[in-house]
C-alpha cells in the first residue's frame, strides 16, 4: 500500500488492553449480546445483505434496512426491545481516552466471520459529527483500510490486533476507511471465551444528537 500518513487526529494504540483487559470486555459485550443478540443488516434500496452481523447498547442503535435505509434507532429490529445501557468499562475508556464529559450514546458492535468484510465508507450520519468515535478490536487480527477525505485518496492498510484501541476525532472524523478482512484463527480470545467459530469484534462509541 502507499505510504502516506494517518490523519490528524488519528490515534492508534496497540496493545491497549492485555489478555485479561479483553476478556473482561468480552464478558461485558456477551451480556449486551444475551440481550440484543447479532443480527444481519441491509443495504438501502438493494436489500443486499451486510457481510458483518451486527447489535447495539446504547439509547440508539444504527440500523439499516431495505425500506428504511441508514437510521437510529432506540429499539433492535428483531426483538424490538430496547437496546441495553452501553457498557461501564466501555463508558470508562470513552472518558479517559477522549476527556469528553458527555458519554457515548452508542455503541455498535460488529462481528466478523472468515468472510465479512466492510466496503469504504465515511461514517457522517451522526450528528455529532464533533465528537470522537472510540474503537475496541477484539479477535482475530484485521485489515483496516484507512484512506482520506476523497474516495480516490490512497488507502493504507494498518493490521489491527486484539486488544488495540483506536480513536479518532476532529480532521480525522470524516475519512474514508473500512476492513479488508481479518485473518481467520489469528486470535483464540472468542473461540476461548465462548464464540464458537472464532471471528473478530469490532466495537465502536459514538454519540449522536438526535435519530435520524
Ligand atoms: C476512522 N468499523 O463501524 S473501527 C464502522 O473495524 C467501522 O469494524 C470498523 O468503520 C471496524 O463504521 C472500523 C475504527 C474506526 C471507526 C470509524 C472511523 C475508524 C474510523 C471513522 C473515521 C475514521
Ligand atoms: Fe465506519
Amino acid at each position: 500500500s502507499e505510504a502516506v500518513d494517518l490523519p490528524p487526529g488519528f490515534h492508534h494504540l496497540p496493545g491497549f488492553y492485555d489478555a485479561a483487559g479483553q476478556r473482561s470486555i468480552l464478558v461485558d459485550i456477551r451480556a449486551v449480546l444475551a440481550d440484543a443478540p447479532l443480527f444481519q443488516q441491509a443495504m438501502p434500496k438493494t436489500g443486499a445483505p451486510l457481510s458483518v452481523k451486527m447489535s447495539n447498547a446504547g439509547t440508539f442503535g444504527w440500523v439499516t434496512d431495505r425500506e428504511g435505509g441508514y437510521r437510529y434507532q432506540s429499539r433492535h429490529p428483531t426483538t424490538g426491545k430496547q437496546w441495553p445501557p452501553i457498557p461501564s468499562s466501555l463508558l470508562e475508556l470513552w472518558k479517559k481516552l477522549t476527556g469528553e464529559v458527555i458519554p457515548p450514546n452508542l455503541c455498535l458492535i460488529n462481528f466478523y466471520d472468515a468472510e465479512a468484510r466492510l466496503g469504504l465508507h465515511q461514517d457522517k450520519g451522526e450528528s455529532s459529527l464533533d465528537a470522537p468515535v472510540v474503537s475496541v478490536s477484539l479477535g482475530d487480527d484485521a485489515t483496516f483500510l484507512v484512506g482520506g477525505m476523497s474516495r480516490k485518496d490512497p488507502v493504507r492498510r494498518l493490521r489491527l490486533h486484539s486488544g488495540d484501541v483506536v480513536w479518532f476525532g476532529g480532521p480525522a472524523r470524516l475519512i474514508y476507511h473500512g476492513v479488508e478482512g481479518i485473518v481467520p484463527g489469528s486470535s483464540s480470545l472468542l473461540t476461548d471465551e465462548g464464540f464458537a467459530d472464532g471471528g473478530r469484534i469490532n466495537l465502536t462509541l459514538r454519540r449522536i444528537d438526535r435519530p435520524s
